[in-house]
């Protein structure tokens, strides 16, 4: 523990060298300049979360799939078809030719990260990817997975819930993630114009996605005056303007 500052400066000054050298992380950045990008296909729906963040990110790494429109209220994400390249049952799936599909949207922006490292969506050091990571996951392990259709359609099917007691349920699972969430950005000292430092991260992305889906079904949020500083300032960015749901095929106008 001691000497865990030193590890760390060390560890830092070869990333600097190695990049500068066009080393590990400005290889892949050369690498993907250089070699024929490849084609993707991007599985998704005008309103989900998770199609958000790989929408948003691949925005920001300048690399623009084909999208395909799969109706989650049709029920096709469970149809067959969408089953054998996501036995999930979920979206996003991102499928490059000659590749299994990927799926998973936090390994998708993984993915996106070592594929093309500009501009990172990690920081550089240790201790701050770890902590977007964990900001990552409060979002999308903690907070998403419990307001998804699948939920849904089960509390409706086997207990009842109507919609004002669904709507309840959204409420209470979104506001506590963000009130968590508020706290670690308001006491950290790691939270700057965004949820770390002053340029987005994976942890912004994730934080959009979920402010995103509770703007569709208007629900709003409620004493984070740090998430909706930060929100705002990524909304102001192009890559998520440009992954706004409302903004998407099949999407219904906005009322
Ligand atoms: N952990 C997955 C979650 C995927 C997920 O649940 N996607 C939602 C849309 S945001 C979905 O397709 N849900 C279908 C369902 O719940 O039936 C990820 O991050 O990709």
């Amino acid at each position: 523990m001691k000497f865990e500052w030193i590890y760390e400066w060390i560890n830092e000054w070869i990333l600097q060298c190695s990049t500068k050298s066009a080393g590990t992380q400005g290889q892949a950045a050369l690498s993907l300049s250089t070699m024929t990008t490849p084609t993707f296909d991007l599985y998704g729906y005008w309103r989900t979360s998770a199609t958000f963040r790989v929408r948003v990110a691949m925005a920001l790494k300048g690399i623009s799939p084909n999208e395909k429109f799969i109706n989650v209220d049709a029920g096709e994400h469970r149809g067959e078809a969408f089953l054998k390249i996501n036995p999930m049952g979920a979206l996003p799936a991102l499928v490059e030719a000659g590749h299994p599909p990927l799926t998973q949207s936090v390994a998708i922006l993984e993915f996106l990260e070592e594929l093309q490292p500009e501009p990172p969506l990690l920081p550089r050091d240790l201790h701050g990817r770890a902590r977007v990571r964990s900001i990552v996951g409060m979002l999308a392990a903690d907070t998403h997975p419990l307001v998804t259709p699948r939920v849904k359609k089960y509390l409706q099917a086997e207990h009842g819930l109507n919609d004002a007691q669904w709507k309840a349920w959204q409420t209470q699972w979104f506001r506590t993630g963000l009130a968590a969430l508020e706290q670690r950005l308001t006491s950290e000292p790691g939270t700057g114009d965004f949820c770390h430092g002053d340029t987005v991260t994976m942890a912004d992305i994730c934080l959009a996605s979920i402010v995103a889906v509770m703007r569709v079904f208007k629900i709003t949020t409620e004493n984070t005056p740090t998430i909706d500083r930060i929100v705002a300032r990524c909304d102001a960015i192009e890559a998520f303007d440009r992954a706004d749901p409302f903004k998407q095929a099949g999407a219904p106008a906005k009322n």
